[in-house]
């Protein structure tokens, strides 16, 4: 992957047409309450996910897009934390423990997960990878939109 240098001097429009983009926490909890455009997100998000079609996600489903999904890639975090991070992300989302995660477990924990993503960003802009068709980068368009 290349990361475009970002030179903090140029205006803000030209942040967004890179794969790096530079969000905070408003970023995220503004796309997340928009509950319109968050439900059609997550909604795609789970088909994508749920590969053999049987409307439930189950642990490899989840794993498999798992990288795709979220996700914060920071330089720090090693493979064990993130299988770490996989497992406890499942457990999490199975809120019944029935092994699989339906579409209702989804779109409550995802909410959820975007909240805290939010919260961990904080105020202070940080600089995030934006890979395939991500919820954040839903959440970086979503902001692009509302403030053009
Ligand atoms: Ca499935």
């Amino acid at each position: 992957m290349s990361h475009t240098p970002y030179d903090e001097s140029e205006p803000e429009s030209s942040i967004y047409r890179m794969s790096v983009a530079i969000v905070n926490g408003r970023t995220v909890t503004e796309f997340v309450e928009d509950k319109e455009a968050f439900e059609k997100c997550i909604n795609e998000q789970f088909l994508l996910l749920d590969v053999n079609g049987d409307g439930v996600l189950s642990r490899s489903e989840l794993r498999k897009g798992f990288d795709g999904l979220l996700v914060l890639r920071t330089e720090s975090e090693s493979k064990e934390e993130k299988s770490s991070l996989y497992d406890r992300v499942f457990e999490k989302f199975d809120a019944d423990h029935s092994g699989t995660i339906d579409r209702n477990e989804f779109s409550c924990e995802m909410k959820e997960i975007m909240l805290a993503v939010a919260s961990g960003i904080g105020d202070t802009p940080v600089q995030v990878a934006l890979e395939g068709d991500s919820i954040l980068k839903r959440a970086v368009e979503h902001e692009m939109v509302n403030r053009l």
